[in-house]
């Protein structure tokens, strides 16, 4: 009889200890990670709880904004006790880069890439840190049209790399859907606009689909401001472009960009918006800056290039000629229809109508009218 009630004793020891430490396990850690994206704006207010992963709380159109506000949301929801790390004491260290590496230029699917590489990236493509306080926070804005093969390529480079660098971020392609020519400058003035009241970023970096970043030196984080990123481009020898090339990819501040108007509006076919901007950022008197050769390197994905091209000399002439405008035509002048607002796992995505006939008044291109 005692020989028998020994290993049952011990069985039911044992499944007590184990029931404990689950139960000890579910109400002292029953949360690891929390993190709370507050978008501070009218339009898109929210605030996004994510626990474990999962979003718990989500709240539509209310003026939550601070810690206080966050703790009473949970409290409504009986999870005050399980905030465990939404105070992010210790700054980020920029750690684990890996240096140069070989793109993958491979076609690959969106979803693919979700479910296999990409699965700390959160819904409307977003990052942030959850140990530490994040380097910056920075919004990715994509002008985008007819690149539909280019994307997952770039998204499958750029996560991990933004990732790495400790960033908070969010990737916005904003894709033109009117039959005008293709607007580059005023794409990325839409993205700005548009993303500067979604969350309240700092950094705002506009970059090709087409240029992909080899090394995740590159910073991201808008460590000096303007930055020019696509210093050597396999295409290109791996040299600057010409001395004066400041397109590809750029980063500014919030504040710089907004001093210098952002592009012009009225660049409405490929080329010369980028060499304006640069203008613009001479007459206020901003120094541009450039990583080395050897670090900002991109690999171009092969395309056809774009025929919405001016004659040359127009374009010489249109490009010097806007100096002048720069002050009224831009971001105080941005006329613009938003069609479609998606978040998709890897990415946010609108759809924009540039509205050109609007434009005419505003801009310059009334003198070189196609
Ligand atoms: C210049 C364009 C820039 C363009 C640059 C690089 O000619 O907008 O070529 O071109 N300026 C004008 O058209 C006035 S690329 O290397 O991408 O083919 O960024």
């Amino acid at each position: 009889m005692r020989k028998r009630l020994i290993p049952l004793i011990s069985l039911f020891t044992l499944l007590t200890i184990l029931v404990y430490a689950v139960l000890y396990y579910n109400i002292h850690f029953p949360i690891r990670t929390i993190f709370a994206e507050n978008r501070t704006n009218s339009k898109y207010q929210e605030i996004i709880i994510n626990v474990n992963n999962r979003t718990i709380i989500n709240v539509n159109n209310r003026t939550e904004r601070n810690k206080e506000d966050i703790m009473k949301t949970l409290k409504n929801a009986a999870l005050t006790s399980m905030i465990v790390s939404y105070n992010k004491k210790e700054n980020c260290k920029m750690e684990k880069l890996v240096g140069r590496s070989v793109v993958n230029l491979n076609n690959v699917k969106l979803d693919w890439l979700h479910e296999n590489e990409l699965q700390f990236v959160r819904q409307g493509g977003w990052y942030a840190p959850t140990e530490c306080r994040e380097r910056q926070t920075a919004a990715i804005i994509i002008p985008f049209r007819n690149r539909e093969p280019h994307l997952p390529i770039f998204l499958r480079q750029l996560h991990p790399l933004l990732k790495r660098q400790q960033l908070h971020y969010r990737i916005f392609v904003i894709e033109q859907t009117d039959n005008s020519q293709f607007n580059r400058g005023k794409l990325i003035n839409v993205g700005f606009n548009i993303s500067r009241e979604f969350f309240p970023y700092n950094c705002f970096v506009f970059h090709d689909v087409d240029l992909v970043p080899e090394d995740d030196r590159i910073d991201y984080g808008c460590k000096h401001s303007p930055t020019h990123l696509t210093v050597s481009i396999d295409v290109r020898g791996y040299k600057l472009t010409y001395a004066k090339y400041f397109g590809g990819a750029e980063m500014f501040t919030k504040d710089d960009y907004e001093k210098v108007n952002g592009y012009s509006n009225s660049f409405w076919y490929w080329g010369g918006e980028d060499d304006n901007l640069l203008v613009r950022t001479k007459q206020n008197n901003m120094r541009i800056h450039r990583q080395s050769v050897d670090i900002a390197r991109y690999t171009a994905i092969k395309h056809t290039p774009s025929t919405e091209r001016l004659p040359i000399a127009e374009k010489e002439k249109f490009r010097f000629k806007a100096g002048p405008y720069n002050k009224r035509d831009g971001l105080n002048t941005l006329q613009y229809e938003l069609t479609y607002v998606k978040e998709h796992p890897l990415y946010t995505h609108f759809k924009v109508n540039l509205c050109k006939e609007r434009d005419r008044l505003y801009g310059v291109l009334h003198k070189f009218e196609d």
